[in-house]
């Protein structure tokens, strides 16, 4: 079981299995149980969304249940370990496995069974008129609270790689970041989570790069974004500013439920990365930016919130060597992930940095946003070690291009009949957002 959102249809197999034990005890006169193997967040984010409550949670709830008489761990999605290791007469489970890519996980099952020569497979009947799925739905039109999404990301590190992130500028473009969604080889893809960039949002005002936008500016936009999304947000603070001011600003984060905030080792008026040493752009000194990250730490409220430091020395020629001894430091100094850039067109140079890195630290978190060397895979970026993609400015970019064209177009033909092609319905737009009609 996932036992995330209990329901009828959980009690019926429980109470099942319940009376199957019951019968064994009083025919054989010995102690027989009903096990749950409570799958991990670790099995569940291998096909699906992270649960709404952790296992711990999960595990509190199920083993308090009436028909339950123990809970093991499945750390995996098969059940074949947890079926080696207990032996059991009965395995129950509903037979809405019978159809879909749960059909092999119950071979396995049947295989496992026979060849252990014991034990039967017994399918309730699934509880018609209730679901996980329509509860997720009717969970996800109420929203979730500042404290669990802010925990989120946390979660979503230690349950699994890669992490993919959006960039998203607004409420709109965060819906369809929430939204979008590929089915691969029986495994639902979806983006994890936001990225709020000081480029992007920047830009979306008008404005340049600069550490121009306000953070009251920027927490409204995020304000708007939380109303109609569940996922957490990674925050571009740019250089953090003043280490006293970056202290407020921490708190200020949190408070509105953000997860992580990036900070770069950045020093004096900032310019974007990806303009490197095109501009006069100046690298932070290792010790300030390590009593940034420790002001950073201290100021934080919740034990969740992340603070994940950035390091500037690939983008500005400085070198791996720099790169892993800012790396190593600003870990040291209590930052809870780093985020290594480089604007190069491939990617050897973040392979080599995730390499060696990875050798000395196998757990810190790291973040990559692979815009300028984009031919590599979120995947394959996660196999090198990475933890967390960002796609840090595709939505506006790509938003960007539509409505030039559209506005030409305009100007053009006089009239807007020959763009209409590139526009949505007048019909899908007044029924995408719930509550137009
Ligand atoms: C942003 O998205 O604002 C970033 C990433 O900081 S980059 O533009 O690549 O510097
Ligand atoms: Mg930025």
């Amino acid at each position: 079981m996932s036992a995330d959102l209990i329901h009828p249809g959980h009690i019926n197999i429980l109470k099942i299995a319940h009376n199957l034990a019951k019968d064994i005890e009083k025919k054989e006169k010995i102690k027989c149980e009903v096990i749950v193997g409570l799958l991990t967040d670790k099995a569940i984010a291998s096909y699906k969304r992270l649960p709404y409550m952790n296992y711990n949670q999960r595990k509190e709830v199920v083993e308090n249940l009436k028909f339950v008489d123990k809970v093991i761990p499945q750390e995996v999605l098969s059940y074949e370990p947890n079926i080696r290791k207990i032996k059991p007469d009965f395995v129950v489970h509903g037979d809405d496995w019978k159809h879909g890519r749960q059909s092999i996980t119950r071979q396995n099952v049947i295989d496992t069974l026979k060849d252990l020569g014991k034990g039967e497979l017994i399918e309730p009947h699934y509880t018609e008129g209730i679901s996980s799925t329509q509860l997720n739905e009717n969970a996800r039109a109420i929203g979730i609270t500042t404290n669990a999404r802010l925990s989120l990301l946390r979660r979503l590190i230690n349950a699994k790689a890669p992490l993919r992130i959006l960039e998203t500028h607004n409420a709109l473009s965060a819906l369809i970041a929430q939204n979008a969604s590929v089915n691969k080889n029986g495994e639902k893809i979806e983006f994890d989570g936001f990225w709020s960039s000081s480029l992007t949002d920047s830009t979306s005002r008008g404005k340049p790069d600069i550490e121009a936008v306000e953070l009251t500016s920027r927490l409204n936009t995020i304000n708007e974004i939380f109303e109609v999304t569940t996922k957490p947000l990674i925050y571009d603070a740019d250089t953090g500013g003043k280490i006293e001011h970056f202290a407020f600003s921490v708190r200020s984060l949190e408070r509105v439920g953000i997860s992580a905030v990036i900070i770069e080792d950045k020093t004096g008026l900032k310019k974007n990365s990806l303009l490197g040493n095109d501009v006069a752009q100046e690298q932070d000194c290792v010790k300030s930016f390590c009593d940034k990250i420790r002001a950073g730490k201290l100021a934080q409220i919740t034990t969740d919130f992340m603070i994940i430091a950035r390091i500037e020395s690939l983008i500005l020629n400085k070198g791996q060597k720099d790169a892993l001894h800012r790396a190593f430091a600003y870990r040291d100094s209590g930052a809870d992930g780093i985020m290594i850039h480089s604007r190069h067109k491939d990617a050897s140079e973040i392979l080599e940095f995730l390499d060696a890195f990875r050798r000395a630290d196998s757990s810190t978190p790291v973040v990559v946003v692979p815009t300028s060397f984009n031919d590599i895979t979120a995947s394959n970026l996660a196999n090198a070690g990475a933890n967390i993609i960002i796609y840090a400015n595709q939505m506006l970019r790509s938003a960007f291009v539509a409505m030039s064209s559209v506005a030409q177009g305009i100007l053009e033909h006089d009239r807007s009949k020959e763009i209409e092609s590139k526009c949505m319905s007048i019909k899908q737009i007044l029924s995408l957002i719930p509550g137009t009609i």
